[in-house]
């Protein structure tokens, strides 16, 4: 083993949804160890303000307007980053929806649309990736599943529907492409501190109290928890693991929770 196996040296990473939040912090990350940082966002306005926040950070990033839930917007994407850098050899699939909403008031159509974004999309940008990876004989997928890859709650049917789903995807590209040196695994990570939770964390919240009672850690999570574990994954570091989904939680999914005083 040697410390360079750790970096990213000359790599190419497409991180999908990544203007800011989790994906900003991984990519930020990649850029760190060495890598050529690539995002998308749905239009241009939300592509220039991620722009606007690489550059703040001394991060030359580049930004493509794709959603990924549109299968020939993102295989133009793919070709466009290829043509560009020459390469992708590290994706993560970061962008990502959640409606809270109780199962039976939850309407079909947007049971659909948390699937289509959470899961399909996935699905659609490994599809449009993987050969290049073929091609280039080595890749990395990281899939940014959940907590509730594992557990459900109230109102998160077809958030957890999806992010359980998205570990099977994981495990699957793992078993279909691992003989052409691909690696996919998951990071799940547990409550975070991003816009998506931003509802949860209002001051008052009793989530927020049941959050810091289910986390060993007594804490909710910081985006930057996970730059280490996604470096990791994205790097020569980790090419024996595969199909794995590493839970960066504080410790939830490993306690029982904190017993009545
Ligand atoms: P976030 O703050 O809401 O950011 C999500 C990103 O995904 C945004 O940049 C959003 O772009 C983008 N996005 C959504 N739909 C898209 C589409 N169709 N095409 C392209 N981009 C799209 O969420 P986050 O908390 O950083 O979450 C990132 C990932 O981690 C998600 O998959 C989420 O489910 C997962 N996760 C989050 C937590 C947590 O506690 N925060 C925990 C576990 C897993 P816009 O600029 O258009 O909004
Ligand atoms: C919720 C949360 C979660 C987290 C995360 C946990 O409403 O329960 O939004 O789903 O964001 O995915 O790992």
């Amino acid at each position: 083993m040697k410390m360079s196996d750790f970096s990213l040296k000359g790599k190419v990473a497409w991180v999908t949804g990544a203007s800011y939040g989790i994906g900003f912090a991984i990519a930020s990350a990649f850029h760190e160890a060495g890598a050529k940082v690539v995002f998308n966002d749905i239009n241009q306005e939300f592509v220039n303000k991620g722009l606007a926040s690489y550059k703040e950070a001394g991060i030359d990033a580049a930004g493509y307007v794709c959603d990924v839930t549109d299968e020939a917007a993102v295989a133009e994407t793919a070709k466009k980053i290829v043509d560009e850098f020459g390469s992708i050899d590290i994706l993560v699939n970061n962008a990502g929806i959640i409606k809270r909403i109780p199962m039976l008031e939850m309407s079909a159509s947007d049971f659909r649309k948390v699937i289509d974004v959470d899961l399909n999309a996935p699905f659609i940008v490994s599809k449009a990736v993987i050969p290049y990876m073929i091609e280039k004989g080595h890749g990395k997928i990281i899939n940014i599943c959940s907590m509730m890859s594992e557990l459900g709650r109230e109102t998160v049917s077809a958030y957890a529907a999806a992010k359980g789903g998205l570990k099977m995807l994981t495990r699957n590209i793992a078993s279909e492409y691992g003989a052409y040196n691909i690696q996919c695994n998951g990071i799940g990570p547990g409550y975070i501190e991003t816009p998506q939770t931003a509802p949860l964390r209002t001051p008052g919240h009793p989530f927020n109290e049941f959050i810091l009672a289910k986390t060993p850690a007594n804490r909710w999570g910081k985006t930057e928890d996970l730059q280490g574990p996604a470096v990791f994954l994205a790097s020569d570091a980790s090419n024996f693991v595969n199909g794995h989904v590493l839970y960066v939680d504080g410790g939830i999914l490993a306690y029982i929770g904190k017993q009545p005083q």
